[in-house]
């Protein structure tokens, strides 16, 4: 069976482990966002792709879910005695090589995509890891800040203000622009199933979204497209989803995101069992729904939600 699995950061990557453990024979290509890829000290940083590679690589940290394992800030300390920031970004010594060899084979000529590869022949993720697009796209968000409205860096909202004011806008800079990475529309074109892990869907899924011609592909796909639910009783189980949701003025709760995306792209929707007083709202907008246990406290959970998910993948089709 050939899965695409559209991916952000520590919210795809983790329900990625669960379903390899539930399809261990399948052949599962991630669709990784880059909109939250910011350029640092010279160096290009893709933390949703180094997320999902380290997840599945053996080499992330386990309890903050993103950056190595193992890590020191000798490198970041240094810069610092310097005076070179920011320093709200923590880039660790381990982390800083994977950015090394990604920017010296990005100035050698190679597009993201190949670079990505080579990573991964590393870290044997178990997927294909493409990312959405090997042209730049940078989701910046409008702020107010002292009355004045300011667009800041997708990292620097979420990091640096912990998204602590409202979100006018959030804009995937260059999206339009932006072309599918090599192998990216084929892959959904041949793809028996198209999967949306519980990932943010405005700043990760939604950015995916944004590059031309991928939400075309998996509309058009013919295939059974299955989504589980980021939001559990009316807020996301970890982060500010809620915050970049009413941006796009979607309310938090799983039947909204559902209907955000749509039943001209979403076919099947799971929620938590918490929400399944939901699920007739969700099925009146056309979409197929389910309520089942949502939360990924280990593999074996998150195998269960992936086994769900694929169960209503051959239901709709
Ligand atoms: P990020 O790029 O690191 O923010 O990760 P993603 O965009 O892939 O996923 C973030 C989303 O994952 C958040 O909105 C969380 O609510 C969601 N999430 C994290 N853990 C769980 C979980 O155990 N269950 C569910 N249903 N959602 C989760
Ligand atoms: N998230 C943080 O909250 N603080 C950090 O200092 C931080 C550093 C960091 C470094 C490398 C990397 O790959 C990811 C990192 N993240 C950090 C997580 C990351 O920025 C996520 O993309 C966002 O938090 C949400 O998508
Ligand atoms: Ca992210």
């Amino acid at each position: 069976m050939r899965i695409v699995v559209l991916a952000g950061g520590i919210g795809g990557a983790r329900f990625l482990r669960g379903l390899k453990q539930a399809a261990p024979d399948a052949d599962i290509t991630v669709i990784g966002n880059t909109g939250d890829d910011i350029h640092l000290f010279g160096l290009k940083v893709c933390p949703d792709l180094d997320t999902v590679m380290y997840t599945l690589g053996g080499g992330i940290n386990e309890e903050q879910g993103w950056g190595r394992a193992d890590e020191t800030f000798q490198v970041k300390s240094e810069l610092a005695a310097y005076g070179v920031g920011p320093d709200w970004f923590g880039l660790g010594d381990r982390d800083f090589a994977t950015h090394i060899v990604r920017t010296q084979m990005l100035a050698a000529g190679y597009p993201l995509s190949a670079v990505t590869e080579a990573l991964c022949a590393r870290w044997k993720p178990g997927v294909r890891l493409l990312p959405m697009s090997d042209d730049r796209v940078e989701t910046h968000v409008a702020i107010e800040v002292e009355g004045e409205r300011r667009a800041v860096h997708f990292q620097e909202y979420w990091v640096r203000l912990r998204a602590s004011v409202d979100a006018h806008a959030v804009v995937p800079v260059g999206a339009e622009q932006a072309k599918p990475a090599p192998g990216v529309l084929e892959a959904i074109g041949e793809a028996d199933v198209v999967l949306f892990p519980p990932s943010n869907p405005v700043v990760s899924i939604g950015t995916i979204l944004a590059v031309p011609g991928i939400r075309e592909a998996i509309a058009d796909a013919g295939v059974p497209v299955v989504g589980l639910s980021p939001i559990v009783g009316n807020a996301p189980v970890r982060g500010m989803a809620d915050k970049v949701l009413a941006a796009v003025g979607v309310e938090s709760t799983a039947a909204a995101v559902a209907q955000h995306y749509g039943s001209g792209l979403l076919d099947g929707w799971l929620v938590d069992t918490v929400d399944a007083g939901t699920v007739g709202e969700v099925e009146a907008a056309g979409i197929r729904c389910q309520a089942v246990p949502l939360m990924m406290t280990d593999v074996d959970a998150t195998a269960a939600m992936a086994r769900e998910a694929l169960a209503l993948a051959e239901e709709v089709r």
